[in-house]
């Protein structure tokens, strides 16, 4: 059945991609037009978008004091986990990602979320990304798109990681009033 010379036929891997910004760029103006630009800048010959949620406005976790835009992005490509994380790289280096600061102010980071793979761990490269079950600016936008998602490792959906952010935060203190 298979068809190598076929572009249709080679297998796609559908990828989640989270996207956030706290800082402006020269040209594209404000957080939010940054991902704006990022979304455009991810299609490619070999990226195809598939659906992207609202861009969400949320607080910083972290030493950073601005205000972040956040989305994400369903995408197919045929690219492998480690090909598809230096696309993302060279991405963010052209819109003017400083490195070597961890958690510093930047105009866009690009993470790799979920791989419908599966599981993915060496030195640069761990999917899912580690932090993403507590973090509700990449479960909010990404339960809007793709609800469904199992995490391959926590055995839940994105809805249900979600759900069990929204009542972590209140019911520390009330909780034990109950
Ligand atoms: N790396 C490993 N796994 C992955 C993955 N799944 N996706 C490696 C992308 N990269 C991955 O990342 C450092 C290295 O992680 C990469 O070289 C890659 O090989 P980085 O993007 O260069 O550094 P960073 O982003 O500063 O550090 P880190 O730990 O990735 O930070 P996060 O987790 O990205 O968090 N608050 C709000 N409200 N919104 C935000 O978007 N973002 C951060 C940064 C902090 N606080 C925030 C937000
Ligand atoms: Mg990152």
């Amino acid at each position: 059945m298979s068809d190598a010379t076929s572009p249709s036929r080679i297998p796609l891997a559908l990828y989640a991609i989270g996207l956030g910004s706290n800082r402006r760029h020269a040209r594209f103006g404000d957080p939010r037009q940054v991902l704006m630009a990022a979304l455009d800048a991810l299609e490619s010959a070999d990226i195809e978008p598939v659906d992207a949620s609202p861009i969400i406005a949320s607080e910083p976790i972290g030493p950073s004091r601005r205000r972040y835009a956040n989305a994400v992005a369903l995408v197919a490509s045929p690219l492998s986990p480690s090909e598809m994380l230096r696309r993302l790289q060279a991405i963010e280096a052209a819109f003017g990602r400083r490195t070597g600061q961890r958690w510093s102010a930047r105009t866009l980071d690009l993470d790799i979320l979920l791989w419908s793979g599966g599981t993915w761990a060496d030195r640069d490269l761990t999917i899912p990304h580690p932090a993403m079950a507590s973090r509700a600016f990449v479960l909010g936008p990404l339960r809007a798109i793709a609800p469904d998602w199992q995490h391959p490792l926590l055995g839940r959906s994105v809805r249900q990681l979600a759900a069990k952010l929204v009542r972590a935060k209140p019911v520390d203190r009330n909780a034990s009033a109950h």
